[in-house]
């Protein structure tokens, strides 16, 4: 049996980080539902992250999205963060909306568009810098959509200069989390499609580089739990993000797709007793909200991971080793399953109330008269979101 008070004290000390951008309008390249109440400022995503935090208690801190959360002074954005509760967390760098980057950023041909797309990678640690972030999260939407558009190995040598130019702008407490995505933008072939290519980039980068899992960015079937372990084995896994998808990078919430994976996932977290803060992985949200209430959404997101990772530390380790050991496929396999099929709900509502909160936040939120708040107070001005 897994002790109760060891599984407890895990569930109070785990951190979920929010993204800055799953506050505002997005959705899919075919409309954005417009939502009431949305921020308008960076500001105001992170007033409302701070109010996820305030009712799950396990979310202290909102990634931010440069130049979507452009501001004049990121000191003083951080000071304001921490007035409401809040740090701010990793940078996201943006080197896709730019007309520029038709060909890709890093490794478009042209040497005027990867010194633009390096220099706003250097320009986000000057920006974590100021807001005392750790994580600088590169995506490259970079690739090619014809078969001979561009030559793929000089695409990667050209990749390999930005990221070193980036990580040696490092200070000593920062860190390239980089992330892989198999298609979408480009259709034909990405330049960091997989966790190979950005694993092998981050072990020629040095200790300060590892690698960002969205677990929206995978094939169909892709086994995320192996790369996990894998990566964990190799002290490689820096952060996740983490969404839900049905058919490719749907950002459904969290938990919400294959509850299940993400358990097996959060199993393989716990297996390497790397859920702890302490151990350095940023465990973020990656999501979009496009026709549910968003802040309800982010907070059953931070839920459903809470609730897949109460599983995952409900596993009886022992007996489940000692199955493996003598071989039993099918007692394994029922060790696993019954702390799968365990509702853990209810532990989770004395873990929030041991920790002063609301049992169930969700409620708590809706009971608290934040979004009539923000439905009436945030009218007018430019409602902030993708392409924002
Ligand atoms: C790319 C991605 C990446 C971006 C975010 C907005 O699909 O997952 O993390 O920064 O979406
Ligand atoms: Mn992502
Ligand atoms: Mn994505």
């Amino acid at each position: 049996m897994a002790d109760l008070n060891a599984v407890k004290q895990a569930l109070r000390e785990q951190r979920i980080e929010t993204p800055s951008w799953a506050f505002g309008n997005s959705g899919t390249r075919f409309k954005v539902f417009a939502q009431a109440g949305v921020p308008r400022t960076p500001e105001e995503k992170i007033a409302d992250a701070a109010t996820v935090h305030r009712f799950t208690g396990v979310a202290p801190s909102v990634a931010l999205h440069i130049p979507w959360d452009k501001v004049a002074d990121y000191a003083k954005l951080s000071a304001f963060a921490a007035d409401s509760g809040i740090r701010l967390g990793a940078i996201n760098t943006n080197v896709f909306q730019d007309d520029d980057y038709k060909l890709g950023s890093v490794t478009n041909p042209d040497p005027a568009v990867r010194r633009k797309a390096t220099d706003h990678l250097l320009e986000a640690v000057d920006i974590m810098d100021q807001t005392g972030s750790r994580d600088l999260k590169l995506w490259f939407s970079d690739g090619l959509n014809y078969p001979g558009q561009d030559d793929l190995r000089t695409r990667q040598d050209r990749l390999a200069a930005a990221l070193r130019e980036a990580y040696d702008r490092l200070g000593d407490d920062q860190r390239i989390v980089l992330e892989y995505k198999l298609f979408e933008p480009a259709f034909y072939a990405t330049d960091v499609p997989d966790w190979g290519t950005s694993y092998a980039h981050c072990v020629e980068l040095g200790p300060k580089a590892t690698v960002c899992i969205d677990t929206g960015h995978h094939a169909p079937g892709t086994n995320i739990e192996f790369i996990v372990a894998f990566l964990l084995r190799q002290g490689k896994l820096g952060a996740f993000d983490f969404n839900s998808r049905f058919y490719a990078d749907d950002d459904l919430m969290a938990g919400a797709a294959d509850p299940f994976q993400l358990f097996r996932i959060m199993y393989e977290i716990v297996r390497a007793d790397a859920l702890n803060p302490a151990y350095g992985i940023n465990f973020m949200l990656d999501q979009c909200h496009n026709i549910e209430a968003k802040i309800p959404a982010i907070i059953r997101s931070v839920m459903n991971v809470q609730e897949a990772t109460a599983k995952a530390l409900l596993v009886d380790r022992d007996a489940l080793f000692a199955a493996q050991a003598a071989g039993d496929v099918l007692e394994a396999n029922s060790v696993l399953m019954d702390a799968y099929n365990t509702d853990v709900r209810p532990l989770l509502r004395e873990v929030r109330e041991d920790a002063g909160l609301d049992p169930d936040p969700i409620a708590a939120y809706k009971r608290s008269g934040y979004q009539e708040k923000i439905v009436a107070d945030r009218v007018g001005g430019q409602q902030a979101g993708w392409g924002a």
